[in-house]
């Protein structure tokens, strides 16, 4: 039995050294050391043995166990060192290989706008404020004092969720819900989305964007209006810009107006974008109601305030020369790479 063994380690360790790859290790442990392997069947008869020669076999039989156990690890190890060497070798990396290059996106020309206004009114001392999209006909038109018959309210103008609940269709409802929540001086504006139920043409798509401005505190004026107006229209088209005010009406602001600038691209001679005139028009505006500060419980006999609305498309529109709204929202790069 002790030469059986002697003869099985022999083999076991010649098989061992022939191996190349962990699965052919592993075949070879099984083969000697498995539950019915050699080694196993040899230790298996042991028991026919005398008791004087069971402890002296039993010690040879561990040592060969030992001794194979000992050899498949560091052939192991060998195997592992030589597959990573090889991979080592085989991945190379060329360092002197050009780079790739990456693309980095850029935000949308509208969202760039928005942005550029934010910039202008905040270093104004303007906050930004936010409020919902989905509306309640409440904010968006009562306490905005439009009349119960005003156009605007119906459905072929708003789109409605239900009786009481539409898809905003201006950012005015924000000036209430600043007002009911903040008492004056307030000064905020804020940017978003609105809908109407437009048919997209060049100038309209039923989702825009405005931005609301709103101020409120004793002895404000048409005058402070102006100058806010004059400064943003000069820092957003150029220091040339003029602005004038034409009479309008808006349920909220009294008196109103619409806001024209002189034309950015023939500076006020009259050109193709501005249809000869020389100017644009560039927004709504006027001073804020007496109705609407009693229904945020704001005293129009202490506070007065203004506010204006600009359509955040069609400002980007004329600042860059872009004849049909709709390009925005089409998804072409060729034409948001531009911007
Ligand atoms: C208003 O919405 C008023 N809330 C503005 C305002 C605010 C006046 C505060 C006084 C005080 P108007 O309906 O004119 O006003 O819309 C304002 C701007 O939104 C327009 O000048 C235009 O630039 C933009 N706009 C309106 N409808 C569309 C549309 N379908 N697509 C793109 N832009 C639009």
């Amino acid at each position: 039995m002790q030469e059986e063994l002697k003869n099985i380690e022999i083999c076991a360790i010649a098989d061992i050294k022939n191996t190349n790859t962990s699965e052919e290790i592993d075949k070879v442990r099984v083969k000697y050391l498995g539950k019915k392997g050699e080694l196993t069947k040899v230790l298996r008869g042991m028991g026919k043995l005398s008791s004087e020669q069971r402890p002296v076999i039993g010690k040879i039989a561990n040592n060969v166990r030992e001794n194979i156990e000992q050899s498949i690890v560091s052939r192991i190890n060998k195997i592992k060192q030589e597959e990573l060497n090889s991979r080592l070798s085989s991945e190379v990396i060329d360092v002197t290989m050009p780079g790739q290059k990456i693309t980095l996106g850029k935000k949308h020309p509208i969202t760039q706008s928005m942005d550029d206004l934010i910039g202008i009114f905040t270093k104004m001392g303007f906050k930004v404020a936010e409020g919902p999209e989905v509306e309640s006909v409440y904010y968006n038109f009562d306490a905005l004092n439009a009349a119960k018959n005003h156009p605007s309210r119906d459905m072929s103008d708003t789109f409605y969720i239900d009786e009481n609940t539409i898809l905003r269709t201006q950012t005015s409802p924000v000036q209430v819900r600043t007002m009911e929540k903040t008492k004056p001086p307030i000064r905020i504006i804020s940017p978003g989305r609105c809908f109407r139920n437009d048919t997209p043409d060049a100038t309209h798509t039923p989702m825009f964007h405005q931005l609301e401005g709103l101020v409120v505190d004793k002895g404000i004026t048409l005058g402070d209006l102006k100058g806010t107006l004059e400064v943003f229209a000069k820092y957003f088209f150029g220091s040339q810009t003029k602005i004038k005010f034409r009479p309008h009406y808006f349920p909220f602001t009294e008196p109103s107006a619409e806001v024209d600038a002189t034309c950015f691209k023939c500076t006020g001679k009259g050109c193709s974008l501005c249809k000869g005139s020389g100017w644009i028009e560039l927004l709504g505006a006027g001073m804020v109601h007496p109705n609407v500060l009693r229904n945020c419980n704001i005293d129009p006999e202490i506070y007065s305030g203004f506010a204006f609305g600009m359509g955040i498309d069609r400002l980007t529109m004329m600042k860059y020369g872009i004849d049909d709204i709709r390009l925005f929202f089409e998804n072409d790069m060729r034409f948001l790479n531009q911007f």
